[in-house]
């Protein structure tokens, strides 16, 4: 299993820094929600789950963490600690989030709307749904 990366385009000039992302092209889906984690407790791990159909563009705009993904066979990290670098997320990943710096901000584009029924939290249920079990 790959992660798949994206490279975002950083305007820069003597100002500082400015990256901008549209849907469809820099966000490989039509954007309906951004949301964006902060203040993360040292330790804590967030995610543990994944979704039945959301579609995810992860950036960590400011600090660092790692992201787990697993398919079910497989299972990779990365460390995520710029903010010219974008992680797409399937739907059909387990992912998890953990050391979060304490500057942590973790910003994620998705593809619809927050819907609890989305979210496959049961790591058995999670093999099933993607057929490894
Ligand atoms: C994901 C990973 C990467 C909302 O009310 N609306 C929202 O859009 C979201 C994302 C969350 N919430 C509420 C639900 C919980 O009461 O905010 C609280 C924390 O959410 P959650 O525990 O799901 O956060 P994470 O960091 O474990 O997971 C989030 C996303 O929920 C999830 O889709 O893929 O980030």
């Amino acid at each position: 299993m790959e992660i798949k990366t994206y490279k975002l385009q950083r305007h820069g000039d003597y100002r500082g820094s400015l990256v901008a992302l549209e849907e469809m092209k820099d966000v490989p889906f039509e954007v309906k929600r951004v949301y964006y984690a902060f203040d993360t407790k040292p330790g804590v791990v967030r995610g543990n789950h994944a979704h039945k159909s959301l579609e995810q563009l992860m950036v960590c705009v400011k600090g660092s963490l790692k992201l787990t993904l697993d398919d079910g066979t497989d299972r990779q990290s990365i460390v995520l600690d710029n903010p010219y670098e974008g992680v797409y997320i399937a739907n059909n990943m387990w992912r998890e989030m953990s050391d979060f710096s304490d500057d942590c901000v973790m910003m994620v584009f998705a593809s619809k709307f927050y819907d609890e029924n989305d979210y496959i939290r049961d790591y058995d249920e999670f093999l099933r749904f993607v057929g490894k079990k």
